[in-house]
């Protein structure tokens, strides 16, 4: 399954045995014809041995690593994971090829503590990036992502990797919170989300207009910044075609640096509110604007894995597709789906959490569907693993390595219980098929706390919608996952504090 250049001798060699059976029964063969094929045995082994000791040959290096992350994305926004309506043939190819996994969670469900995750494979608990008071960084905050965690980019750095984001941050937007200030060599893109800096009444505005599923927005509503590394290139930035630009500029990262071990982070702003798309994409699903922001979406992935296949890197990259939380429902029409799973954004039912991620790699990825346990809390781990990189011990991490699922040479995740954060707030847990909820926030309009009449059991396998309580039929479920929750409890103590509640000082 895997191609290393071990195999590649030996496949070689296997090559010339064939060729030399032919000398061997032929009575007609001469002295001259046997020197010319020991001089192509010589010549053919010295093309397999400058082969494999030339150092630029991407064998000879580790992975590349591209990650593709939506903004609010629903698990049924996809064909391949059942939308009826929203066309995605290259997500779908990339299934086809690659790895689907259905029980694939992010560690909140929300936009900052989410992508801290994915950055640290730590909950965010532990790293201030979560909040009681504000639910993710705004333009007015001081603080971020703290200097001293160690992000994904970190990792691969040790390894010499070149490192890039593309896309919406969010893990602040102060120089020294910038993804050029946690491991990665360029960036360009959004620093926080593209609703944020609206002009006065223009939220509202939205609201008003979120049930005609055509209502489009204006850019000039939202003071977004467009940055390249710690420089604002334009403000507000036109996200008419922030999609197309991003690809643009992934697609010239991989191109730039193909010869060298890469780290992508292609972190798109849609379909977060408000939704754009570029006039080609306006009109193309003939069904929604979110429906053609999604079908650009899957046209800019189409671009990525066309650009690794033409310059030969697809057979040495690994490319992860998902989400950072579930839909945001509240927007009704130019919100998203969840499809079967319960609830979407801001809360801690599945739809919330659970999102669509695909891994790609061929010749490195087992084709498949996968319906194990993962979580963006294991990327770190994963790829640090798969590039023979160190994970750092003086902290808590919260990952388990994928690569052995991810490869097919095991049929279980390491990963066997999932904690539902929020809010700052420990909701859930899950272990195995079960999942106990002593939380809860408002389905729709997410951050207003829910009454719960008490904690309810879901058994997620048979009953993937969360419908049927089962708190007093299973009490020894409940208490062996209370006691993991309070263990987790534990153990987060003495965390970093809440770093979303600092502003800026104003004197
Ligand atoms: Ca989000």
């Amino acid at each position: 399954m895997i191609n290393s250049p071990g195999q590649h001798i030996i496949s070689k060699l296997n090559h010339l045995a064939v060729y030399l059976r032919v000398p061997i029964f032929c009575r007609q063969l001469h002295a001259y014809t046997i020197g010319v094929l020991v001089l192509s045995v010589i010549l053919l082994l010295g093309s397999c041995k400058s082969e494999v000791t030339t150092p630029i040959t991407a064998e000879d290096r580790p992975l590349n690593f591209v990650v593709i992350f939506c903004d609010d994305l629903g698990y049924g926004d996809l064909s391949s994971f059942g939308n009826p309506v929203i066309q995605t043939p290259n997500l779908d190819r990339m299934v086809y090829e690659g790895q689907k996994w259905t029980q694939f969670y992010v560690a909140d469900p929300v936009c900052t503590p989410s992508r801290s995750a994915l950055m640290t494979g730590r909950y965010p608990i532990r790293t201030g990036m979560t909040s009681k008071k504000r639910a993710v960084l705004f333009p007015d905050s001081g603080s971020g992502l703290q200097p001293d965690e160690i992000t994904v980019a970190e990792v691969l750095k040790q390894k010499d990797y070149a490192t890039a984001h593309v896309g919406k941050w969010h893990l602040g937007h102060l120089p020294e919170y910038l993804p050029t200030a946690q491991g990665f060599d360029y960036y360009y893109g959004i620093p926080y989300s593209n609703d944020m800096n609206a002009a006065e009444g223009k939220s509202k505005l939205y609201r008003d207009q979120m049930s005609d599923p055509d209502f489009y927005p204006d850019t000039q509503n939202y003071n977004v910044p467009l940055m390249e590394n710690e420089e604002i290139l334009e403000q507000p930035a036109d996200q008419n075609t922030i999609t197309r630009r991003y690809t643009e500029r992934a697609v010239q990262y991989i191109q730039d640096n193909q010869d060298k071990p890469f780290f992508l982070y292609l972190a798109h702003s849609m379909p977060h509110i408000p939704l754009f798309a570029s006039e080609e994409f306006r009109g193309s699903s003939k069904h929604s604007l979110y429906a053609d922001v999604i079908q650009e979406i899957d046209w800019s992935v189409g671009e990525v894995l066309q650009t690794l296949r033409d310059l030969d890197l697809d057979q040495h990259t690994i490319v992860m597709f998902s989400s950072d939380n579930g839909p945001w429902l509240s927007f009704e029409t130019h919100g998203g789906s969840a499809g079967p799973l319960r609830a979407g954004k801001g809360t801690t039912f599945e739809g919330g959490q659970r999102v669509p991620t695909i891994f790609w790699g061929p010749g490195n990825v087992q084709p498949g569907i996968v319906d194990e346990m993962g979580s963006t809390l294991d990327v770190i781990n994963t790829f640090a693993v798969m590039a023979g990189a160190d994970l750092p011990t003086d902290r808590k991490l919260d990952g388990y390595d994928l690569s052995g699922v991810l490869k097919g040479e095991e049929q279980t995740s390491p990963r066997t219980q999932f904690y539902y954060w929020a809010f700052s707030e420990l909701h859930a847990v899950r272990s195995g098929p079960w999942k106990l909820h002593v939380q809860q926030r408002k389905p729709v309009h997410y951050g207003n706390i829910a009454a719960m009449d008490g904690p309810e059991l879901y058994h997620l396998e048979a009953d993937i919608s969360e419908k049927y309580d089962r708190y007093d039929q299973y009490p020894e479920v409940v208490n062996s996952l209370e006691s993991l929750m309070s263990d987790h409890l534990k153990d987060v103590e003495g965390s970093t504090p809440d770093q979303l509640v600092i502003k800026i000082k104003t004197e």
